[in-house]
Formats: C-alpha cells, sequence, structure tokens
C-alpha cells in the first residue's frame, strides 16, 4: 500500500470503521442479553487475535507476492528482531484486557449508553497524547473536552434513571468503560508512537502485536473459563452471530492500525463518534431501549464538544518586527 493515500482512502476506512464498529456492538449487546447458552467471551478474543494474525500474513504475502517473501519477512523482522517485537508485547496485553472488557460492559449496559460514554476515550487519548508524544493541547480543546465531559454526566444521569426497572448493572458497566477508554487511550498513543517512529511496516507491526495478543488472549481464556471450558468445551455457545463478532472485530481491529497509520488517534475518535448517532437510533427499534431527554442534550453537547475539539488551533502570534532606521 502507498504511502500517500487519497482522502477519499481516509473517508472509507473512517466510514468503514464507524458502520462496522455500531454493527460491533449492537451484536455483542444482543448477543449477550438473548436467552441461551451462554459462549465463553474469552475465546472469542481469543480468536480474533488468531484471524487478524492471519488476514496481516495473508496481506504480507500479498505484498511480497509470495509466501516465501512473506516467511522471510517475518523472519528477519519479527524472528531476528526479539526486543524490536517485543515492544508490541505492551499494547498486545492492554488491548486483550479492552477487548474483554467490552464484553463485561456489553453485558451490563445498553448498546446506547455504551458507545455514548465510551467516547470518554477521547479525553483519555488526548491525555496520553500530552504524556506520551507531547502534543500540545489549545484551550479551546480543553474546553471541549470538559463539554465532553459534562454531556457524558447527563448521558449517565438517564442512565440512573432506567437502573430501578433493568437487570443491568450500571456501576460495573460504567467503571469496567472507564477502564476501557484508559487502555484504548494508552494502548492507541503507545501503537501510534511506536508505528510512525521507525520503518517497520505496518503489517509486520500487526503480526508482532497479534502473536503476542494471541499469548495474551490465551491467559485470558485460561483464568477466566479455563475450569468451564475444561466441561463444556472451547466453543460452547457458539452460532453464526458469535463468528460474524469475530469477523467484525477483527474487521475493525485491521482498520483501527489502518486508520492510525494514516490519520491519528484523535481523528479516529472523531470518526468513531459519529457512531452514537446510528447506534442511538438503532438501539431504539432494535431493543425498544428509551432515550429521554438528557440523553439527547448529553449526545449533543458530546458532538458539540468533538467539533470544537477539532477546530483549527489559532496561529501563534508573530514576535513585533524592529525597524532600524
Ligand atoms: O476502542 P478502540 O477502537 O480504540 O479499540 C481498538 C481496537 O483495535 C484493535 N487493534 C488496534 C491496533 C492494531 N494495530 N490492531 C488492532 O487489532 C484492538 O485490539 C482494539 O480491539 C474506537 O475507536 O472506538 C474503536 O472501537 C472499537 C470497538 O468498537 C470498541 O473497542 C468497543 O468495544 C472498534 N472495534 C470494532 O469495531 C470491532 C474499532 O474499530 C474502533
Amino acid at each position: 500500500m502507498a504511502d500517500d493515500v487519497t482522502l477519499a482512502f481516509k473517508l472509507y476506512i473512517l466510514m468503514v470503521l464507524t458502520i462496522n464498529g455500531t454493527g460491533y456492538i449492537l451484536l455483542v449487546r444482543y448477543t449477550r442479553s438473548r436467552e441461551g447458552p451462554m459462549y465463553y467471551s474469552t475465546t472469542t478474543v481469543m480468536l480474533t487475535e488468531i484471524s487478524k494474525l492471519l488476514i496481516s500474513l495473508m496481506i504480507l504475502i500479498k505484498e511480497h507476492r509470495s509466501i516465501r517473501g512473506m516467511i522471510s519477512d517475518v523472519y528477519m523482522n519479527v524472528i531476528c528482531k526479539p526486543s524490536d517485537s517485543f515492544k508490541m508485547c505492551i499494547p498486545s496485553v492492554i488491548y486483550a484486557i479492552q477487548n474483554n472488557l467490552a464484553f463485561f460492559a456489553l453485558s451490563n449496559l445498553d448498546a446506547a449508553t455504551y458507545q455514548v460514554t465510551y467516547q470518554l476515550k477521547v479525553l483519555t487519548t488526548a491525555m496520553f497524547m500530552v504524556l506520551m508524544i507531547g502534543k500540545p493541547i489549545s484551550r479551546t480543546q480543553w474546553t471541549a473536552l470538559l463539554i465532553l465531559f459534562t454531556g457524558i454526566a447527563l448521558v449517565q444521569l438517564d442512565s440512573a434513571n432506567v437502573k430501578q426497572d433493568s437487570h443491568y448493572n450500571y456501576t460495573y458497566g460504567l467503571v469496567a468503560i472507564i477502564l476501557s477508554c484508559l487502555c484504548s487511550g494508552f494502548a492507541g498513543v503507545y501503537f501510534e508512537k511506536v508505528l510512525k517512529g521507525s520503518d517497520t511496516s505496518l503489517w509486520i507491526r500487526n503480526v508482532q502485536m497479534y502473536l503476542f495478543g494471541i499469548i495474551s488472549a490465551f491467559i485470558g481464556v485460561v483464568t477466566k473459563d479455563g475450569n468451564n471450558i475444561m466441561e463444556h468445551g472451547f466453543l460452547y455457545g457458539y452460532n453464526f452471530s458469535i463468528y460474524c463478532i469475530i469477523g467484525m472485530a477483527s474487521i475493525g481491529g485491521l482498520y483501527t492500525s489502518v486508520v492510525v497509520k494514516y490519520t491519528d488517534n484523535i481523528i479516529k475518535g472523531f470518526s468513531t463518534a459519529v457512531s452514537i448517532v446510528a447506534s442511538v437510533i438503532c438501539s431504539y427499534f432494535m431493543f425498544g431501549s428509551s432515550f429521554g431527554q438528557y440523553f439527547l442534550v448529553g449526545a449533543g453537547l458530546v458532538m458539540l464538544a468533538i467539533y470544537l475539539y477539532s477546530l483549527p488551533k489559532p496561529a501563534p502570534k508573530a514576535a513585533p518586527v524592529t525597524q532600524n532606521v
């Protein structure tokens, strides 16, 4: 893939990310709330890592136009550079935690509340951008972040009202979201820093990350569901929808890496926030979730904050020119 890509291509990947992300959240929520045997979400996370590794290897085969080329690239850049590969261990562990937390949160929250409150990651991402990359954030942008907080708080107020007559555990769900946002912010900025800080290709970085991702996810499988899996089997409760979740999670993850390569984590945050609107509408029609006036005002403020954040920064004042007459 060429390093210079057109605006149309960027819009295309951002659109796929948004549509896929909305579908993913709705499908996970649906499968976690329906009757019948419940699949082990840790196995889904692990199968997703395997699927992303296989797809990345296939893309490398396509790039090199031969299996041999792919093997030698992986050998030279993954196996022969253990300390460089090991850099990807950190985000892989954090993402494994985050991907598991998503299932937990969606077992305790409705899809729309999840999607809106998850936008808090714009804030955590900005925080890690400042801490890890030293990115300057303007006053308007911090104001935007405060508005974002207010919007999210209003959405939570709405959720608190629903709590009394639902089976959800909002406290657990919201704690899981805050942790997810910290994980997403940290791992996203870390991945971007490592990817853009060297010449190693995106797909080699992905192979490094997914290899560690499989190990991290496997540890999750054993520690959380090991005993149950021994009794019922790895694929207990699986059906077509669960394979669709794995497919969508793979597409979402791979496209995320492409978006980070060609744009950055903050732009990714804006684009995925657009899926709030779609999620609210779909959740209303699919699950009959109610959304009151606070929800709409909160979601509106979140969108306003995203807009303000994206405004261009004022140009720095030019130093006065002293003229010697
Ligand atoms: O939360 P988010 O992404 O930041 O999570 C990033 C997801 O991408 C995977 N990833 C990241 C880098 C990389 N090189 N390869 C990857 O596979 C990570 O494993 C992690 O799953 C978003 O910005 O909102 C986004 O949200 C997720 C998802 O909706 C949320 O995490 C909800 O739980 C989207 N994932 C899917 O749609 C499947 C992602 O596309 C965008």
